[in-house]
């Protein structure tokens, strides 16, 4: 089976600072900018073992990914904690800060990151973070690699350098 794309930032289609309730649910298009909904990301990963490849690309095109197995979001009265486990890949193990962590959106009341900060409001984009954490896919979309933490980023690959395209991928284990 292909790889079902999760989340696709390449543009400037869709505004990803959101709320709680829009990260919910289904955000975007099928086709392009898209979030599936944290209650469908928990249904699905608690229905069946899941892989997650984060697939990035700078403004230089050059490429790079991040795999982990066992992908799993928690329902919306955990917050939607992620957890997964291992890692290979070529742009380095960010998403490891945010093993355990709950979804952190805007809202004041949704700052469930463990920075005193509110790191999606700060970031300007929801995502599991820690204080505030090495990655960041939802921030805000730029046009050229500017240097800023509020940008989409992947820290153990560029930095905090701005990336040009993202792409989250699932796919069941078995
Ligand atoms: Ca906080």
């Amino acid at each position: 089976m292909d790889l079902e794309i999760f989340l696709v930032t390449t543009g400037l289609l869709v505004d990803f600072h959101k709320y709680w309730t829009d990260y919910k649910n289904e955000i975007g298009s099928v086709i392009a900018n898209r979030w599936p909904g944290n209650n469908n990301l928990n249904i699905l990963t608690t229905a069946r073992t899941y892989v997650i490849r984060f697939e990035l690309k700078d403004f230089a095109d050059d490429t790079a990914y991040a795999e982990y197995r066992l992908f799993k979001v928690a329902n919306e009265a955990s917050n939607y904690k992620v957890t997964f486990s291992g890692y290979t890949g070529t742009a380095g193990n960010a998403f490891a800060e945010s093993y355990g962590m709950e979804f952190t959106s805007r809202e004041t009341e949704r700052d469930n990151d463990l920075h005193y900060y509110h790191c999606g409001k700060g970031r300007k984009g929801p995502w599991w973070f820690k204080a505030c954490g090495e990655s960041s896919l939802n921030g805000p979309y730029t046009t050229s690699n500017i240097p800023d933490a509020k940008v989409i980023h992947w820290a153990t690959w560029r930095g905090h350098h701005a990336l040009k395209a993202t792409k989250m991928k699932i796919k069941p284990l078995e």
